[in-house]
């Protein structure tokens, strides 16, 4: 099944199996490993992010792209692997139709966040890309709400859906950028054979900078 949220913002629920989430979780625990591994985000402002990230291809940091974790280690960001590419091109196909697939090897980024039953995100637009390229979200472990807002405003109107482990979300066009976050994560809802204590998610990016 497929749910158009708004539009260019579609929910395929369940669309990695059991296989393809073990895969992908063990190849996460993999990438959170040190140098340029896990790490807690700091903002300008004082703060902390609550979902603790590791990032490939480029580093993620508030507010740009780098290609080392300066904000961390200072080690070089580990490789985008081609299959990621190949997963977030097969996922937009899925979700809007191959119109909507940025050509070849343009995922050239993935944020992956970790969030035990604590962590949340605020309300936020990712715009330190240089791409209007459809984002792609996939969920390991436990549920979460994902509140999907709008372009204009932090607050309502939005619309909460649940997330559970091996859905998918993409969101292009002009949900690309709506305001979105993760006001909650139901604790120990994760499918017991996948061996996950909290939530992952994995965001497939493209970056629209030279390498
Ligand atoms: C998460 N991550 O569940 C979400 C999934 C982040 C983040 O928000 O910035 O790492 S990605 C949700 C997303 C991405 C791009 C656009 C929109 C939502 N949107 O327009 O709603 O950890
Ligand atoms: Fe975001």
């Amino acid at each position: 099944s497929r749910t158009e949220v708004a539009p260019g913002a579609v929910h395929v629920p369940d669309w990695l199996d059991a296989r393809a989430q073990r895969t992908l979780l063990d190849a996460c625990r993999a990438w959170a490993r040190p140098p340029a591994g896990l790490r807690t985000v700091r903002t300008p402002g004082g703060g902390t992010m609550s979902a603790r990230q590791v990032c490939l291809g480029w580093h993620w940091y508030p507010y740009g792209y780098a290609r080392t974790v300066v904000d961390g280690d200072g080690a070089p960001v580990k490789p985008f692997p081609a299959g990621l590419g190949e997963l977030g091109r097969r996922a937009v196909t899925d979700a809007l139709g191959t119109d909507a697939a940025p050509a070849g090897s343009a995922y050239d980024i993935a944020l992956i966040n970790f969030y035990d039953g604590d962590a949340r995100m605020g309300m936020h637009r990712d715009s330190d890309e240089d791409s209007d390229a459809p984002v792609v979200s996939l969920s390991l472990g436990d549920t979460c709400v994902f509140r999907f807002g709008n372009p204009r405003t932090r607050t309502r109107p939005y619309t909460d859906v649940e997330l559970r482990s091996g859905d998918l979300f993409v969101f292009g066009g002009p949900s690309r950028s709506a305001y979105h976050g993760v006001p909650r994560v139901h604790a120990g809802t994760a499918p017991p054979e996948l061996g996950l204590t909290g939530r992952l998610n994995i965001t497939l990016r493209v970056s629209g900078r030279s390498p």
